[in-house]
């Protein structure tokens, strides 16, 4: 078992019960012209989370973690995007439009996929989401259960949406997870921090933050 100081306390995990999970860092989200930019974010601010979140991932992997990452994306013909999702917002293109990367969070097109430095490799688990919740309309559960993954340590964007979203998810599914603070962000630095302070507020009632130096320094090598 792997002891971590961690908010609100000590958080406790072993790497054969737990699961790295790193939600949505498609380039839809992280680059220029992609889905986070047509609803007027700075993505700059998300693509300054990639180096934490690759100094992770490699640790996780060297240490013979299970790694899952999620993607935001729909099938082509948006079957499983209700018509209030595609109309919500004011943005420049909606989701199935084409732009720059091809069509907004579909599946398949460049623009849903995994930045480079942070893809997956064999035996990882990549998971389509057609919601922002990592467990809702995906096989997920099943598959963290017949591992007998019992503990989700999470990163990825962004930190109020899709990340909590799938935390809260997590938590009322039984898993303790560990969100780690800058392994994670959000277009908007208000918002990353009351996530932040909400997730391990009354005693985790949702969860544990540290941040990745705490967890790279407790895993094994
Ligand atoms: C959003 C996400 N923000 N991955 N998606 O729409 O957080």
């Amino acid at each position: 078992m792997i002891t971590l100081d961690a908010d609100p306390f000590e958080y406790r995990f072993s790497i054969e019960t737990a699961a790295l999970v790193i939600i949505d860092m498609q380039r839809d989200f992280i680059e220029r012209g992609g889905f986070g930019e047509t609803l007027g974010n700075d993505v700059t601010r998300l693509q300054a989370i990639v180096s934490a979140v690759q100094g992770v991932l490699h640790a996780w992997r060297a240490a013979g973690g299970f790694v899952v990452h999620t993607r935001e994306a729909h099938r082509p013909d948006l079957s499983d995007c209700p018509a209030a999702k595609r109309r919500r917002g004011n943005p420049s293109l909606r989701i199935g439009d084409r732009g720059p990367m091809g069509r907004i969070l579909v599946a398949g097109e460049p623009g849903s996929e995994i930045v480079p430095a942070l893809a997956a490799i064999d035996g990882e688990l990549v998971i389509d989401k057609p919601g922002k919740g990592a467990f809702y309309a995906t096989p997920l559960h099943d598959e963290l259960q017949r591992r007998g993954i019992a503990q989700l340590v999470v990163m990825g964007v962004t930190t109020e949406v899709c990340v909590q979203t799938t935390l809260r998810e997590a938590n009322d599914r039984g898993y303790e997870c560990l969100l780690v603070e800058d392994g994670t962000e959000s277009y908007f630095p208000e918002f990353k921090a009351a996530t932040l302070a909400m997730i391990r507020a009354q005693g985790a009632i949702v969860g544990w933050t540290a941040q990745s130096a705490r967890l790279l320094a407790a895993l094994p090598r």
